[in-house]
């Protein structure tokens, strides 16, 4: 039995229960596992250079369709230059099944090349790990459902397959082996329980609450969150992440300028009752910092898993779905808080908006949230906006309003990383989706190689580039208050770069944007393959706008 006895019916397996991309690496050590990937005829391949990159890739891919994307590689630090990837999957609850090549076991230890120890490579960052000597490996139908199956949940997380290959590496005679299809069992059924929601409805009976959505990939929970919200008459502070802000769903009670007004002081004043929690920790700092200062309110977190509450102030955790639980609180017929709490709420966001809206106008363009503005504005229907840690996602709290066009807003958000983004954003662009990236210089630097996928594979994507020429969220924290020459050697880190150029050098066409209206255009329709649009802001400059931003929001809210 060769090698591909195993292979070839666990990618059929995989392809049965549902993937449809790989990622793939070159090696020697892999071929056991790329070519029955190329010849199944249900699995897009994807080739790839960097395993850092491809990882990253099939994140994005993963995370746009909701479904476990497999990414594969050689032996020794390839399969190291997954991690950051795997650890980002399994804090961003996103499905991925990597598929790492190894040599026989007995190697281990003896100084065989391109022999590291892969046993549990990843450490508790997957959520399963098999190793598999491909001479002797089970049942591959029973080993992919596996994979599949904790990949999918509880929660969607990244899980781990070594396979042992010993020569010879190719197949007998070159041509890969007829094999019977494993059998997989029936997809499952997901279960939601939501019988804690009795026990919250009492709870919550007649209070004037606050429901609060975090970073969220379920596609659930945008209408379940507006009928809880209409039953309670509560208003709901929308995440950029939650998916709330924009949809067909009911959008009434959205509140989008959480972060200015938990800013603004709003918060202490209006001093809500009781808070619901769901998805990931809020973007906005100011908002969770509230939440956890102020323990007197008492704070119910929906989550099936885990310990969803970093500031350990948590007084009810509900182990349960929160779309579920927010359907069921919806019908649990609960004495609603009277009207003019959440209008008072709606009265705020509307107020603080306008006043950082034309406050924003008062600054010649571009500036760096008046860019994400742009961009937000002038989505179509259907787009994704694929948005980068520090200051782009802040930007886009801050810009994005609620709008009836389905925009899915995303980031990598789980390990809060600027690695990896652009290789993120490519993937969610290779399910075929209209997908903008908007990005900080330093992200697109970290990732430039990802840029070479891009052009060698031609996936259509527009990536905004903000070229501050450095980190401008430094600017905003108390590093900024370090010796000036210090702070810009270890903190600012300017490059010097002209993006544009480097990415025209790796093959992505791309030009230099400073006029609204060019970016807007730039946005607003896929294109036929990459390009890279950058647009030059100042670091200084924006601490600035930002200041007068939070000034005009904090008159507009008293
Ligand atoms: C992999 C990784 N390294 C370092 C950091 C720390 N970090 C957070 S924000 C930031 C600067 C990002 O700069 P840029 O992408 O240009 O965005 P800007 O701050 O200018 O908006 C750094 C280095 C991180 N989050 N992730
Ligand atoms: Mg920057």
């Amino acid at each position: 039995m060769s090698s591909y006895h195993f292979t070839v019916p666990l990618v059929g397996a995989l392809a049965k229960l549902g993937v449809r991309h790989a990622c793939v690496t070159p090696g020697s050590r892999s071929t056991p596992l790329v070519l029955p990937i190329v010849a199944e005829p249900r699995i897009t391949d994807w080739s790839h250079l960097d395993e850092r990159s491809a990882a990253f890739f099939a994140l994005g891919l993963a995370k746009a369709t909701r479904t476990p994307v497999l990414v594969a590689c050689t032996s020794g630090t390839a399969a190291a230059e997954f991690l950051p990837a795997v650890v980002e999957a399994r804090h961003g609850r996103v499905p991925l099944i990597v598929v790492t090549a190894d040599r026989p076991a007995a190697l281990r230890g003896t100084g065989a090349p391109q022999t590291i120890d892969q046993h549990e490579l990843y450490g508790g960052a997957a959520a399963l790990f098999l190793d598999v000597d491909a001479s002797a490996p089970g049942d591959p139908g029973i080993i992919a459902t596996r994979l599949w199956e904790a990949a999918l949940g509880p929660v969607p997380a990244p899980v781990h397959l070594n396979v042992q290959f010993d020569e010879p590496l190719m197949p007998p005679g070159g041509v890969l082996p007829e094999v019977a299809d494993a059998a997989v069992p029936e997809p499952r059924i997901p279960v939601h329980d939501s019988a804690d929601a009795t026990r919250l409805a009492e709870l919550v009976s007649g209070r004037r609450g606050l429901i609060v959505a975090g970073p969220s990939d379920d596609p659930l929970l945008p209408a379940a969150t507006a009928a809880a919200a209409e039953a309670l008459r509560w208003p709901v502070i929308a995440d950029p992440l939650s998916g709330l802000r924009a949809g067909p769903h009911d959008r009434r009670r959205m509140i989008c300028s959480g972060d200015l007004l938990a800013g603004a002081g709003w918060l202490d004043r209006t001093a809500p009752e009781f808070v619901i929690r769901v998805g990931a920790l809020p973007t906005s700092k100011p908002l969770w910092s509230w939440l956890a200062e102020h323990r007197e309110v008492p704070l119910a977190v929906v989550d099936p898993v885990g310990w969803a509450d970093p500031t350990r102030r948590v007084g009810c955790a509900v182990r349960a779905e929160p779309a579920a639980v927010l359907r069921a609180l919806a019908d649990a017929g609960i004495e609603p808080a009277g009207e003019s709490w959440a209008e008072s709420w709606s009265a705020a966001d509307a107020a603080v908006r306008d006043a950082a809206a034309a406050t924003l106008g008062t600054f010649d363009f571009p500036t760096e949230p008046a860019v994400a503005a742009t961009v937000g504005r002038a989505l179509p229907d259907g787009a994704t906006l694929w948005v980068a840690s520090s200051m782009p996602v802040r930007d886009v709290d801050l810009t994005f309003g609620c709008m009836s066009r389905a925009v899915r807003v995303a980031a990598n958000r789980g390990a809060n990383g600027i690695d990896g983004f652009v290789s993120s954003a490519l993937g969610a662009a290779a399910s075929g989706s209209h997908v903008v990236a908007l990005a900080g210089d330093l992200s697109v630097v970290h990732d430039l190689g990802a840029l070479v996928t891009a052009a060698r594979s031609w996936i259509p994507i527009t990536i905004v580039a903000i070229n501050n020429d450095g980190g401008g969220i430094f600017h905003f924290l108390p590093q900024a208050n370090v010796d000036p020459a210090v702070f810009e050697r270890h903190f600012g880190t300017p490059h010097g770069l002209d993006l544009a150029a480097a990415a025209r050098g790796l093959g992505v066409p791309s030009e230099r944007i400073a006029d609204r209206e060019a970016l807007a255009e730039a946005v607003a329709s896929p294109p036929d393959g990459p390009r890279l649009v950058e647009v030059v802001t100042d670091r200084a400059a924006n601490v600035a706008v930002h200041r007068a931003i939070r000034e005009a929001a904090a008159a507009a809210s008293t």
